[in-house]
């Protein structure tokens, strides 16, 4: 007779080092490693395991959906895989990194995640200075919502429940910006969540180091279907899967007008009749999203 072998699945909930938080269909979390030397799932993702003692072992990744990440020179570094959208969190202080922020859109539309952008803090006096600096998004078709989540939480999930229900948002911003304020307010229970989690790691603590996945369905006997996961490294957003030649391919305000160059490889750097540098001239495309083009350019050539 033959020994058949059924493996349990598993939904990865965080991750450090090569010790993995593995959720059973039950909601039961196990501490998984990784069968050999190489530790390559990441948050969102669905293994097979099996168990070996009180822990478990992950046999086998699933095939991904899709995988949101950024590379630098050196390494590669996954922030969640299978996503549903994209939220990046902003604020109205501390000001924000608007190179930081078209990184982020463009590793999204690379990756064929739909991002949105929250900006928060609406209750402050340079909520102004900040939605100027997003016009150039909203016009390019990003939706951009405002909200104050700590000074009026009650909106602010009126209008973010809709948009989240039954999807795993990924939540990624600077630091200061809301948003454990924003997980807090829609999973209550996050802070026990996270001490599960670091308790289980080993690690003791509290702070989001590391990716973390939240539930966010009231109760957690029904179908869980909505989640959001927090996950640090909105900084030194590198972009270096990009090819160069693709890159406006990937802004949506340039991409609209390079149909129009003369050249169909243009650089719209410096080539005649290029359509994205007469569009930068009428003012249909900002300087300031010309200027980060040209530097992630130079990056990537
Ligand atoms: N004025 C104002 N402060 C906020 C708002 N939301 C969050 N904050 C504050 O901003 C700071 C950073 O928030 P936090 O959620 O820790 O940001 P994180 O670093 O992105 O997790 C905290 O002091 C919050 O109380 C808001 O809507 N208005
Ligand atoms: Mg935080
Ligand atoms: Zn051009």
């Amino acid at each position: 007779m033959s020994k058949t072998v059924t493996l349990d699945v598993g939904l990865v909930v965080a991750g450090h080092g090569r010790h993995y938080i593995v959720e059973t269909p039950e909601g039961q979390r196990i501490t998984c490693h990784p069968r050999g030397k190489k530790s390559d799932c990441v948050v969102g993702d669905r293994v097979r395991w099996q168990p070996s003692g009180d822990e478990g072992v992950i046999e086998h990744v699933e095939p991904r959906r899709n995988l949101l990440f950024r590379q630098d020179e050196w390494k590669t570094k996954s922030f969640a895989a299978n996503l549903d959208q994209l939220l990046i969190l902003v604020a109205a202080e501390p000001v924000f990194s608007e190179s930081q922020l078209a990184r982020a859109l463009i590793a999204a539309e690379s990756a064929g995640i739909a991002a949105r952008i929250v900006l928060n803090k609406a209750d402050l006096p340079g909520i102004g200075a900040a939605r100027a600096r997003l016009e150039p998004y909203a016009q390019m078709g990003v939706e951009v919502i405002e909200l104050a989540l700590k000074t009026r939480p009650e909106a602010a999930r009126e209008r973010l429940v809709p948009l989240l229900h039954a999807k795993a948002t990924l939540v990624l911003g600077p630091s200061g910006t809301g948003k454990s304020t924003l997980i807090n307010l829609l999973a209550p229970d996050a802070r026990a969540q996270v001490g599960e989690i670091s308790q289980a790691l080993n690690s003791g603590r509290h702070t989001t180091t590391t990716t973390q996945w939240y539930w966010i369905d009231a109760d957690p006997k029904q179908t869980r279907d909505t989640a959001l996961i927090d996950s640090p490294g909105f900084q030194e957003f590198g972009l270096r899967q990009i090819d160069a030649s693709q890159l406006a391919t990937l802004m949506p305000d340039l991409r609209r007008h390079a149909s129009d160059c003369r050249f169909y490889n243009c650089t719209h750097l410096h080539e005649p009749g290029c359509g994205v540098r007469a569009a930068l001239e009428r003012n249909e495309i900002s300087a300031s999203r010309y200027r980060i083009y040209t530097e992630i350019f130079a990056e990537l050539r």
